[in-house]
């Protein structure tokens, strides 16, 4: 039985990966940071078959440790700082963890088990101001955060540690992917949740920030296959992962207010707290390596994609 570790297990990746790997037969180990409340509300359906042990990015021997103990054959790097606001107000912990979080576990990997096959998570966001559109593995970075910042540092580390020592070090350069499980504060999730509750009467408004930014958003199920693919290859590789259509925050606005019949002009509010010191205005991917490649393709449509986190904030809200 091939054994998978995970950082990041609790987040809304972490757990779609969890869900793929032990259904693919592996033993799964997720690191899970010691906190004073309970975060594996994501996993915990999966608590009796996943081992949970605790470890944090910064801290280089948790991480050395687990290796040593569970000897993983594939390392999926998901664990950072993950959401772009934070990064400006919090810039020195998003580096330490997004970007010298990776190279802690790459350290660790060269010197427990240099075989082993790693992914990092990298991100869309290090396109930021873009340069060219659509985005592929060519485009040539400009972050405009300092979570973007970090994770191009995550990126070429994991391609230096691939050319400097031989190790399997895999980058996915993944665009937005959302689900029902997405955190509450990012803008689909904020979107869904807001209309299931202005729905059932639970609130009057949805105040928002930037309308008119345009991302290329997926489902998160689909995207948690292309990195197990990436680790299946004869060669590690970086890849853009993505739908290769872009929409507005105002369409997925008009989606979703539009599925439970209301219109998102009379809900929606314009908050400047919400506007970005640098914006990340347009991002659209060129997957076409992934799909010949890995043969990887998204399944869930832009539509379908808004309808089902709608419909589960629905359900949830209901239940109560
Ligand atoms: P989430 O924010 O949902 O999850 C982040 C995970 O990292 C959580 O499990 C969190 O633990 C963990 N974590 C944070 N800090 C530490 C730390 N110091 N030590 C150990 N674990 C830590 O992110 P997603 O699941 O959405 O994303 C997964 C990865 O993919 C991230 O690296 C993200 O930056 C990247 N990415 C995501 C995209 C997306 O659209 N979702 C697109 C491109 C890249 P806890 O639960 O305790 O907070
Ligand atoms: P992003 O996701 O920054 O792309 O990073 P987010 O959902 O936070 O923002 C997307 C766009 O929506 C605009 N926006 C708002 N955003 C939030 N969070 N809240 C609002 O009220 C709001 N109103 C408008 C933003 O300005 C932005 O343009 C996500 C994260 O998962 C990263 O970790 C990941 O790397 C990238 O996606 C790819």
């Amino acid at each position: 039985m091939p054994t998978a570790l995970i950082t990041g297990i609790t987040g809304q990746d972490g757990s779609y990966l969890a869900e793929l790997l032990l259904k693919k037969g592996y033993r799964v180990v997720g690191v899970v940071r010691r906190s004073s409340t309970v975060t594996n509300e994501r996993i915990f359906h999966l608590l009796d078959d996943v081992t949970v042990v605790q470890g944090d990015m910064h801290d280089q021997g948790s991480l050395l440790n687990m290796l040593e103990e569970y000897r993983p054959t594939e390392v999926y790097n998901l664990a950072a700082q993950s959401f772009v606001p934070t990064s400006w107000n919090q810039p020195a912990l998003t580096g330490d963890v997004t970007a010298l979080g990776v190279t802690r576990l790459l350290e660790a990997i060269r010197f427990v088990n240099p075989k082993a096959h790693f992914y990092q998570a990298s991100s869309s966001e290090m396109f930021g101001k873009v340069v060219e559109v659509p985005q592929n593995e060519n485009t040539p970075f400009y972050p405009r955060s300092p979570y973007g910042v970090a994770k191009v540092y995550g990126h070429w580390i994991t391609v230096n540690y691939r050319e400097s020592f031989g190790m399997f070090a895999a980058s996915g350069i993944l665009f937005n992917h959302e689900s029902p499980r997405r955190g509450h504060e990012f803008v689909t999730r904020k979107i869904s949740d807001g209309v299931a509750r202005i729905k059932l009467g639970m609130a009057k408004e949805l105040r928002l920030g930037n309308l008119e930014s345009q991302r290329d958003w997926g489902f998160a199920g689909d995207y948690v296959e292309a990195m197990w693919l990436m680790l299946q290859q004869e060669k590690p590789d970086n890849y853009v992962i993505g739908t290769g259509e872009t929409h507005s925050v105002r369409e997925f606005c008009e989606i979703a207010f539009g599925h439970v019949g209301l219109d998102y002009n009379q809900f929606v509010v314009q908050d400047p707290c919400f506007y970005r010191p640098a914006e990340v205005d347009l991002l659209i991917s060129d997957p076409s390596k992934a799909q010949a490649t890995l043969n990887w393709e998204p399944t869930v449509s832009f539509k379908e994609l808004v309808k089902m986190m709608v419909d589960s904030d629905l359900a949830r809200l209901k239940k109560g």
